[in-house]
């Protein structure tokens, strides 16, 4: 069949160069990130950037970068699919070891700043902070409606052997072929929910794992996606904020804990044992105690990568009448990150703080069976959305309004099937949804037409159906 650009559909793709080994050139002091080189280098390398496709593309989009475009691919349902993509990158890159906060905000910010002119965002950054990352951006990025991915490599792109080209290309294809509106890290052929993960590994190739939540895809012969475990949200905020993690070892003392926990500091991660025990000694459970009615908030998590902080022992418990908050099974980098986020937010009390430590605001922690989850406090914070037709079509982050009857039908058929195109005219259940005047799945699926439920929404002037934030 002739390539005519009408016959196949494409995805756009934002790539954020943050810096890493990816980047990397052995130089005479070792490794050293070498700025352009990773662009230029995809541009010469087929798979890539296929100049034929180019010109077939038709410019229609708002993005001003310079931008490649990959072969087409066949997707589910026999359509053709190309990803188009444009490289931001960072002067200086980064070696991630140098990550600060602002960094976060920053990535953050280009995001939101580049929101609608994309379909998907991938991140590029080093591994060593990169599950930090991932877990900040997966609470700063709050109602995301499209799909972000962070991925790096161990060996550098510019090595004859390197895991670059298989975590780049497999984050651009996840990115460019389905919408899974979450933060998340790809590495090594597995897409993880970015607070989930934890680097375990500073020399093989599988460097990161999620030990208390099951991969989003997996990536073999067959692409897998476990959708019943995506998210779907819709909006951006931003954040500023104050921590520490305090590890707990046989012999501490109150001394050290009470320097810890001196005045100015707002938050602190306690990493516990097992399963958020600490050793019963009055000095020190009094030290926590003090700090937290003095409204520091504690949150403890396990010094295990497997499980989660429970009251199942006494050990445990008498922290948790202390006042420390229980951080369930979050990794390190979650509850830190997490923290920061909630401390950031001046809307909050600390007794707000404290009861969203404990719930998942981003599936980033497995809420135990027998809890009954506490209200979410933003929810009484948020005021009510207003309807706002116009800023829907050009753009903003929106949802559809779910009528409730139809919301439970969809969490009832699970998210795979909510994301399913009718092949012909490649209609997902919004699209029928919002022609129909009801609603309840993502927002940003276009149909053969080019088209979004909420054009159709708006086109048909059902305008109760659409909020805007
Ligand atoms: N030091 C590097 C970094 O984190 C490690 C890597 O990317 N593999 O930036």
């Amino acid at each position: 069949m002739p390539k005519t650009a009408s016959a196949v559909s494409s995805m756009e793709v934002l790539i954020l160069n943050t810096g890493g080994t990816i980047n990397m050139i052995l130089g005479q002091r070792g490794y050293v990130p070498e700025p352009y080189f990773l662009t230029e280098s995809l541009r010469t390398q087929n798979r890539f950037h296929d100049p034929l496709e180019e010109s077939l593309f038709s410019h229609s989009s708002s993005a001003q970068l310079p931008s490649m475009i990959t072969p087409r691919s066949t997707a589910p349902g026999g359509i053709q699919k190309r990803v188009r993509y444009a490289v931001l990158e960072w002067d200086p890159l980064l070696d991630s070891s140098n990550i600060e906060i602002t960094d976060w905000i920053r990535i953050a910010t280009e995001i939101e700043l580049n929101y609608a002119a994309f379909d998907a965002f991938v991140i590029l950054h080093g591994t060593d902070t990169m599950s930090y990352t991932s877990s900040a951006l997966s609470f700063l990025l709050e109602d995301l409606g499209k799909t972000v991915i962070v991925t790096g490599a161990q060996i550098p792109l510019s090595q004859l052997r390197n895991d670059a080209v298989d975590n780049l290309l497999g984050a651009l294809v996840l990115a460019g072929h389905y919408i899974i509106p979450e933060c998340c890290l790809f590495f090594n052929h597995t897409l993880y929910r970015g607070n989930r993960v934890s680097k375990i590994s500073s020399y093989d190739l599988n460097a990161f794992a999620s030990p208390n939540f099951p991969p989003l895809v997996n990536v073999g012969i067959d692409i897998v996606v476990n959708w019943n475990d995506v998210m779907r949200q819709t909006s951006l905020r931003r954040f500023r904020s104050h921590k520490a993690t305090l590890r707990l070892f046989p012999g501490i003392t109150a001394a050290t804990v009470r320097a810890f926990l001196a005045p100015e500091t707002q938050g602190v991660v306690l990493e516990t044992y097992g399963a958020g025990n600490a050793p019963q000694r009055s000095d020190l459970v009094g030290a926590l105690k003090e700090a937290c009615d003095r409204g520091v908030v504690i949150v403890s998590i396990s010094q295990c990568a497997k499980g989660s902080v429970s009251d199942a022992y006494e050990t445990g418990r008498s922290l948790l009448s202390a006042g420390v908050v229980s951080g369930g099974d979050m990794t390190p980098e979650c509850a830190l990150t997490k923290l920061s986020y909630l401390l950031s937010k001046p809307e909050l009390s600390f007794s707000e703080v404290r009861a969203l430590v404990g719930t998942p605001l981003r599936g980033e922690l497995t809420r135990p069976v027998s809890v009954i989850p506490p209200r979410s406090a933003s929810q009484g914070h948020r005021q009510q959305p207003r309807e706002h037709l116009r800023g829907a079509l050009a753009g903003s982050p929106a949802l559809l309004r779910p009528d409730p009857r139809q919301t439970r039908r969809n969490i009832a058929i699970g998210g795979g099937l909510v994301n399913c195109v009718e092949p012909a005219s490649r209609r997902s259940p919004l699209h029928s949804a919002a022609l129909n005047g009801s609603a309840g799945a993502l927002v940003h699926l276009r149909d053969s037409l080019g088209h979004t439920p909420l054009y159709y929404a708006a086109r048909q002037g059902h305008e109760q159906v659409v909020e805007v934030w």
